[in-house]
């Protein structure tokens, strides 16, 4: 019951974030994936690529400000949110950032959450789309494992594909797996330290901001 409360209460919260954002035309992210499966990684490397577009950052963690300090040193905006003991950001801590990011009309909003493949899939940050980072050292059936975020998702990263030939996984049946879960998944397979197969992932984001605007 008290579970149920919690969630509804954030669902009224997340649907005053939603209203803000659409009216300022902002095309919130919400990335979610395991401890290192690469979402700072990938943040930095999608700002870079996308240099011509204005974007802002909401990164959080459990403690320090470690990510926070990558994202700034490409010159992007971004606010640091420490949940403490907290397994996942909720839509008042997005409503709370959004007071100190202030971000611009048109522009498009990475949230990077909490390292947790569990808990962040069940709060509704106000976001046009979840994306599920994953990386490939994780095993080809973690979809089937933790299928609650795949299906909460639009697009799935799978992430460090540089590392394949080092590992004894099998990324087409990861892709497999994931598809099983959810088919309407967009899948970009890429490498955010390496820079490969960043190209449809950031068409993707520009479409969606588009769609917005
Ligand atoms: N080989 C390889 N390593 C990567 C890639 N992307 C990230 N890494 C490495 O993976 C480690 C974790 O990356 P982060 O970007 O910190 O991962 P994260 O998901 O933000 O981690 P948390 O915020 O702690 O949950 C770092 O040592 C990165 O350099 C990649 O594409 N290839
Ligand atoms: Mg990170």
């Amino acid at each position: 019951v008290f579970e149920a409360a919690l969630l509804a209460d954030n669902q009224r919260r997340a649907s005053a974030v939603r209203a803000r954002f659409e009216h300022a035309r902002i095309t919130a992210l919400n990335l979610i994936g395991a401890p290192g499966a690469g979402k700072t990684a990938l943040l930095v490397a999608t700002i870079l690529a996308l240099s011509d577009r204005a974007c802002t950052v909401i990164e959080g963690d459990q403690a320090t400000d470690n990510d926070a300090k990558r994202i700034a040193a490409t010159g992007c905006r971004v606010v640091q949110v420490n949940t403490g003991a907290g397994c996942h950001l909720d839509a008042e801590m997005i409503a709370g950032a959004l007071g100190r990011l202030e971000p611009n009309d048109g522009s498009l909003l990475f949230v990077e959450n909490v390292g947790n493949l569990v808990c962040p899939a069940l709060f509704d940050l106000g976001e046009a789309a979840k994306v599920v980072v994953m990386s490939v050292t994780e095993g080809d059936d973690k979809p089937l494992k933790y299928p609650h975020v795949f299906r909460a998702a639009s697009a799935m990263v799978l992430n460090k594909v540089d590392l394949v030939p080092h590992l004894e996984v099998d990324p087409a049946q990861l892709v497999a797996n994931a598809l099983r879960v959810n088919p309407a998944l967009a899948v970009f397979s890429l490498s955010a330290t390496r820079g490969l197969g960043l190209e449809p992932w950031c068409g993707w984001l520009r479409a969606r901001a588009r769609a917005a605007a």
